[in-house]
């Protein structure tokens, strides 16, 4: 059981808020950990399943191909069960897109299917997309193909219809360098549509400045879906990867209520600061208990290792009152 979150009248007045701690086991998942040889593992998509924490995540062997393996564990902390053999694996000869590998899965569960959606990154030769897989075990896992072009990733599915369509989040390369969160609809999960951007990456000095992607996907609360994202920031000494929030209205998710103007979250630790990619933080995941009301990320560090930070998420839609609208002139 996940308890050592401080509450926010622990903090003091004159410091940064931090809303996530993270575990003191961190790292909590290596390649050691893995019952195969393995060069790293990161960036796990996070789900509840069968009253366990199933993590779902990227593991990279020595040609730099990812590909996608299961972890169960009963506290979410400890003790982590993985599948024998990958569970998720590229197969360039049916499905070409997945060329050199899959990457960065997110897991939804839908509602109306009674299944869980895994929208992950394939990467083709000509870039990396978006990919679609059902499962109702993680067992038998039904891959429904490429459904974005290159260049595109960072994708999670809403649980459920809106006026009769699903939407899709998702960040196309566009506007030249720049990259931003889209949203489209689709009435069938193959063919989408009535693309709309949905959070613009700012420009200047900001820490989310020309590149943001989404990190989890989206969660439900009272207030509206809460969305965790990426902001890179390109400095002279190379990227940092960091974490910002934003809130959408409940009944039209298209819509954003709120964003954070300061990043959330973002590389301190060892594990986060050096590593393959250094200066990254990065979750596909997180998990809300509904009876504490704490939630956990689940993120890559340094694309190196997997991390756990935990939050109240009465802390988080506070912060997010005291945030500003979006502005078009960020
Ligand atoms: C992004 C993705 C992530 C990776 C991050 C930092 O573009 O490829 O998988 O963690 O870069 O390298």
């Amino acid at each position: 059981m996940i308890s050592n979150v401080p509450k926010s009248s622990d903090r003091k007045e004159d410091s940064y808020p931090e809303l996530f701690i993270r575990n003191p086991s961190n790292p909590i998942i290596t390649a050691k950990d893995l019952p195969y040889p393995a060069h790293t593992i990161f960036n796990p998509g996070a789900t509840e399943f069968e009253n366990n924490t199933l993590l779902i995540a990227r593991v990279e062997d020595r040609k730099g191909f990812s590909h996608l393996t299961k972890a169960i564990s009963k506290d979410g902390v400890s003790n982590w069960i993985f599948d024998k053999n990958p569970t998720i694996e590229a197969e360039p000869g049916i499905h070409p897109e997945e060329r050199w590998g899959i990457e960065d899965p997110r897991i939804t569960w839908m509602t109306d299917l009674g299944k869980w959606a895994i929208a992950y990154t394939s990467f083709s030769r000509t870039g990396p997309l978006v990919s679609l897989a059902l499962t109702s075990d993680f067992v038998s896992i039904k891959k429904l193909g490429p459904i974005m072009a290159p260049d595109d990733k960072d994708a999670a599915l809403f649980p459920r219809k809106f006026n009769g369509k699903y939407i899709l989040i998702h960040r196309p390369y566009s506007d030249g360098h720049k990259a931003h969160i889209w949203t489209s609809t689709s009435a069938d999960l193959l063919s989408w549509g009535e693309n709309q951007i949905l959070l613009n990456a700012r420009s200047g000095g900001w820490w989310d400045a020309n590149k943001i992607g989404l990190s989890a996907q989206p969660l439900e609360t009272s207030d509206g879906w809460l969305l965790l994202y990426h902001g890179v920031k390109h400095t002279a000494a190379g990227a940092i990867y960091r974490l910002g929030l934003a809130l959408l209205d409940l009944e039209n998710p298209r819509k954003v209520l709120k964003r954070s103007n300061e990043w959330i979250f973002g590389p301190e630790e060892p594990y986060e600061k050096f590593g393959d990619v250094s200066d990254v933080v990065f979750p596909c995941g997180w998990i809300l208990n509904d009876e504490t009301g704490i939630i956990s990320i689940y993120y890559g560090g340094a694309d190196s290792c997997i991390g756990l930070a935990t939050a109240h998420l009465s802390d988080l839609l506070q912060y997010m009152k005291n945030c500003p609208e979006p502005c078009e002139d960020d």
